[in-house]
């Protein structure tokens, strides 16, 4: 297994001398300062990363000095920001170019590596850092395939966990709960939890709205585990399903094992995308999947990597992403069924193996 700083720089296209990887305050933390470093526990707000092709180096304040060494890290820790420059400075000096992520700096921070670089150039290496992460390496598909464990025994249990006149924040408590009790550092994002014509929301955060008989729930949730995450969403109704409803799981259902089944090493994101839009949009909820098939997933939620109509990708072995198409109406609800994959070269691996033949609460 090549060490994350060989892995970055074999993939890089940039020539630079290092790159530099600053946090800010959270949430305004750089993932790639996380992936490239693998440090799983601690903050590290005002954070430094420096990597090089065969040497990493931490910038740490006194209060993750010890996650940092005992991740194997080597850290400098400074006791203030005039001493985290002078540090800084001093490391980048007799460089020319140095790298920089320009996807997830913040502008006042490029102005202080711009002012520590002195004439080195900065070249911003986010693509580079991209095709790196989009890639998983052994150590974090361990990682990952933990927090998909954890959240695939979490969605087998909604039945038993949620029942009718819960809150839909009761019910995101009753998963967060399980989740930590199954290991997890905590929820990968807030926990999604949706009833009635909110399951037609996406991006729903949950709220005081009860569980009432004849409803969609939709649930759509993660763990973290030592910073990887996972993420899958399984829908239910609140006792029987009507005709309609049944249909438009069935029809999401079909559109998600499509997807899956099309997936392979060498395939295009856009086809994989394809075989699961063109059965929602040959059925009656033709227009009704509003966003696109799949993401990555990795240290971040929604990480390199995308499976969707707008982007060309190759799906290459050692990614894992997510198959999550959908249907939402507004005013009645909507279905979504994902899971998380991880692509080898014949097919793909299912991360969350939870059911998703239909089921009511
Ligand atoms: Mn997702």
């Amino acid at each position: 297994m090549p060490t994350k700083e060989r892995w970055i720089f074999t993939s890089m296209k940039a020539d630079v001398d290092a790159i530099v990887l600053m946090n800010g305050t959270d949430p305004n933390l750089d993932n790639s300062f996380f992936y490239a470093t693998g440090i799983p526990n601690g903050l590290f707000e005002g954070g430094i990363a420096i990597i090089q092709p065969r040497k990493t180096e931490v910038l740490s304040s006194e209060l993750e000095e010890l996650s940092s060494k005992s991740a194997g890290v080597r850290t400098t820790v400074f006791g203030s920001s005039d001493h985290r420059h002078t540090l800084l400075t001093r490391r980048l000096k007799g460089m020319r170019r140095i790298g920089v992520n320009s996807r997830e700096i913040t502008h006042a921070n490029y102005l202080k590596i711009k002012k520590a670089a002195g004439s080195a150039k900065l070249v911003d290496v986010s693509t580079d850092l991209e095709s790196a992460r989009v890639i998983k390496q052994p150590d974090e598909i361990s990682l990952i395939k933990k927090a998909c464990r954890i959240g695939s025994s979490v969605a087998e249990m909604i039945p038993d966990l949620v029942s009718e006149g819960m809150t839909e924040t009761e019910a995101a408590a009753e998963l967060n709960h399980k989740m930590m009790r199954l290991g997890a550092t905590g929820p990968a994002f807030v926990t999604a939890v949706a009833f009635g014509a909110k399951s037609a929301e996406p991006h729903y955060h949950p709220g005081a709205r009860k569980l009432k008989r004849g409803q969609f729930a939709l649930f759509d949730f993660g763990a973290n585990y030592r910073r990887y995450v996972s993420d899958i969403t399984r829908t239910f109704t609140c006792g029987p399903a009507d005709k309609k409803q049944r249909e438009m799981y069935d029809v999401v259902l079909r559109a998600q094992l499509a997807a899956i089944d099309a997936i392979h090493a060498g395939v295009q994101g856009k086809d994989v995308d394809l075989a699961a839009r063109r059965i929602i949009d040959s059925s009656k909820f033709k227009g009704c999947f509003i966003h696109g098939t799949g993401h990555g997933i990795g240290v971040s939620v929604h990480d390199p990597g995308a499976i969707s109509p707008a982007r060309d990708m190759t799906l290459k072995e050692g990614m894992t992403l997510t198959v999550e198409p959908g249907a939402y109406i507004n005013g009645f609800g909507g279905v979504r069924i994902e899971d998380d994959i991880l692509v080898t070269k014949r097919g793909c691996q299912i991360l969350t193996p939870c059911t998703k033949e239909f089921r009511e609460i």
